[in-house]
């Protein structure tokens, strides 16, 4: 058989449209904060030069717009990845100060010099060589943010969603191609609307992710941008699902049945009909929280909320559970957006390097089917403390505790998988078998906090922080990582190098463990999250080695993760030649060239089997291509 190759015009053409995107992103993103520094009577000038570029970029929409799916997935690739490494420079900030809260710093100190280097770099947030409580707020605040809503489900939904499931259905293409366009255009504005709020007087949102009212609205214009940023976020989540479920359901090659699809594509098909339920949602809580803020409503503030001593007379009948209730409809169902695409990539790779059938095929699919429609009876579990009534309690706990069943059972198919099999230790699998063992962490955890009585003294402790980093870094992102490494070679046409990639994994799976685990132990300690500083309570007085050993560990990793964006590069042009199918893997994506061209298949394949034959006895290969007759 032959496949056509991209022509060089081709690529060069894709690089361009990658590259470009990315340079717009970070122009709308610096504008806003270089033109503070601009003189006043040039901001007239500077205004209208804004204005030209943004023409001259609309001009060159054509350079730097794409429909093809597989260069929107590069671009959601690259612009998650930046985002993903601001995060990380957050997240070390909030922990420069958990290691070395300032009152107890020795003036010889290595941290104490890092705290005066800050105050050269940041003079807001670090007043006199002090990290400011309000700038702390907003460290956690824009971390958690950018690590959920620009980070992790972009990479997740964003990346794999637009460049797996053409390839992996046998299409040339989405079913509404324009539409997933847009749908990665709107991020670089989200994106820069929400970090623009630290431009803003008072600084960015500094509520938290979960922008608990009353105090989200009573916050400066840092928290409006956070608002409508990710109310621009959502629609491009909606755009995407939307394209997911008409592509998947429309324009499957023929005998591509539904159960002959590889289980990424079950789960993204999922996580899209739950983005689609529950993002609007959240759009419609965003646009409400939007209102009590700029436009004097109050669905949200209580009557007679009291703020520094003064009764607010803006409050007339609010409810502040509303907002509770309104975002944990959204957000539970999203923590499941966040690991079912994980779940099908850890599915995918781990039959492939143990060269067996993945274990129970069936059952993994219903049992994603059963967690996203749990997954939507479980929410008030994030607000047990809330003063709810027990009966009602009782059956979000019980509730929270089955949707552990299905977990359980996808966790014993992937042991089934491994059982026996010739075990192949590539980069891509070692992170889908930290991706499982991290899984059972995280979730073991969070049965610890389904029970309402254990949950009223975990709640709001480190305990917590520690379960949403097993299940999200532990979880999402080892399972980002090993799609990555794994469909790197297709991306792009070169392998990734494995010596690299092993260090990498060892050092992140260290460090990663070493900076999380004992956070459960300082939750059960009793050492509240969102802390600034913790040096005040007696019952804390011991925990100030452990948070700085914790500290140091972090920002060991996040030097590691330099280690893969070395590797990431080095690779793209300098990486062994991939061919093919260069892990003799039988679903459709890898019957093209890598990378394939524009519309993917010269002829439209025929589908003859399931995405997991390997192995079959009789054969000479051990894999079954699924375009290839028994
Ligand atoms: C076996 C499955 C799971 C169970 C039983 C479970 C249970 C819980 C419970 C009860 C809480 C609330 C605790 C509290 O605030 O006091 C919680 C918090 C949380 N869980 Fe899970 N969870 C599970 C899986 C996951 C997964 C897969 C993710 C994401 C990938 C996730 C992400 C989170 C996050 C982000 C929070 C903290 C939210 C906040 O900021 O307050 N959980 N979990
Ligand atoms: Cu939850």
């Amino acid at each position: 058989m032959t496949h056509p190759h991209e022509t060089d015009s081709d690529r060069r053409r894709n690089i361009l449209k990658v590259v470009g995107s990315q340079l717009l992103f970070l122009a709308l993103f610096a504008l806003p904060g270089v033109g503070l520094w601009v003189p006043q009577h040039f901001r007239a000038i500077f205004v209208t030069s804004l204005v030209l570029v943004t023409a001259v970029l609309v001009g060159l929409r054509r350079i730097l717009f794409s429909t093809d799916h597989k260069v929107i997935g590069i671009q959601f690739l690259i612009t998650s990845l930046l985002m993903l490494s601001v995060g990380g420079l957050l997240a070390m900030l909030i922990r420069l100060q958990l290691g070395w809260p300032t009152h107890f710093m020795n003036e010889q100190s290595l941290a104490h010099r890092a705290f005066l280097f800050m105050e050269k770099l940041l003079p807001g947030g670090f007043p006199s060589g002090i990290m400011d409580a309000s700038f702390y707020n907003m460290l956690f605040t824009m971390h958690g943010s950018i690590m959920i809503f620009f980070a992790v489900i972009p990479l997740l939904v964003g990346v794999f969603g637009n460049y797996l499931i053409p390839l992996k259905i046998g299409a040339g293409d989405m079913a509404f191609p324009r539409l997933n366009m847009y749908s990665y255009w709107l991020v670089p504005p989200a994106i820069a609307i929400v970090l623009t709020g630290f431009f803003m007087q008072g600084g960015a949102a500094a509520s938290g992710w979960t922008a608990y009212a009353p105090l989200s609205t009573t916050l400066g214009p840092g928290q409006v941008c956070w608002i409508v940023g990710i109310i621009v976020l959502g629609a491009s989540s909606i755009m995407g699902a939307v394209n997911y479920v008409t592509t998947i359901i429309n324009l499957r090659a023929p005998g591509m049945h539904f159960f002959r699809l590889p289980l990424a594509i079950w789960s993204l098909f999922i996580t899209a009909i739950i983005v689609l339920m529950a993002t609007p949602v959240l759009a419609a809580a965003l646009i409400l929280l939007l209102l009590d803020t700029t436009a004097g409503t109050s669905f949200f503030l209580p009557p007679g909320l009291i703020i520094d001593g003064v009764v607010q007379s803006m409050s007339r009948g609010g409810q502040v559970l509303l907002w509770q209730h309104l975002f944990w409809f959204y957000s539970h169902p999203a923590v499941y957006i966040m690991i079912l695409p994980a779940m099908g990539i850890a599915s995918e790779i781990l039959p492939v390097f143990a060269r067996k059938p993945l274990f129970g095929y069936h059952s993994m699919v219903y049992a994603i089917m059963g967690i996203a429609v749990m997954g939507f009876m479980v929410w008030a579990h994030h607000m047990f403390a809330s003063g709810m009534n027990p009966t009602l309690g009782t059956s979000f706990m019980v509730s929270t505790m089955v949707i552990a069943v299905p977990s359980a059972i996808k966790t014993f198919n992937w042991l089934g998988t491994l059982w026996r099999g010739s075990i192949r230790l590539t980069t891509p699998m070692l992170h889908a078998l930290a991706f499982v063992s991290m899984f059972v962490i995280g979730g073991l955890t969070g049965i610890f906090a389904a029970a309402t009585p254990v949950d009223l003294y975990l709640h709001d402790t480190y305990f917590i922080v520690g379960h949403l980093h097993y299940v999200l870094f532990g979880g999402s992102l080892f399972g980002i990582f090993a799609g990555i490494t794994f469909w790197f070679p297709k991306m792009f046409g070169r392998m990734l190098n494995e010596t690299l990639g092993k260090i990498h994994f060892v050092l992140t799976f260290i460090f990663f463990n070493v900076v999380m685990f004992p956070m459960f132990i300082l939750g059960i300690a009793g050492m509240p999250r969102r802390i600034y500083d913790y040096t005040g309570y007696a019952h804390l007085a011991h925990v100030g080695g452990i948070n700085r050993m914790m500290s140091v560990a972090a920002f060991c990793l996040g030097m590691a993760q330099l280690i893969f964006a070395i590797n990431f590069f080095w690779s793209l042009f300098r990486g062994k030649e991939a061919g093919e199918n260069p892990w003799q893997a039988n679903p459709l994506e890898w019957m093209p060239a890598s990378p394939p061209p524009h519309g993917n298949f010269v002829q439209t394949p025929t589908v003859y089997h399931g995405p997991y034959e390997y192995s079959v006895p009789g054969r000479a290969d051990d894999w079954l291509p699924q375009h290839v007759k028994a």
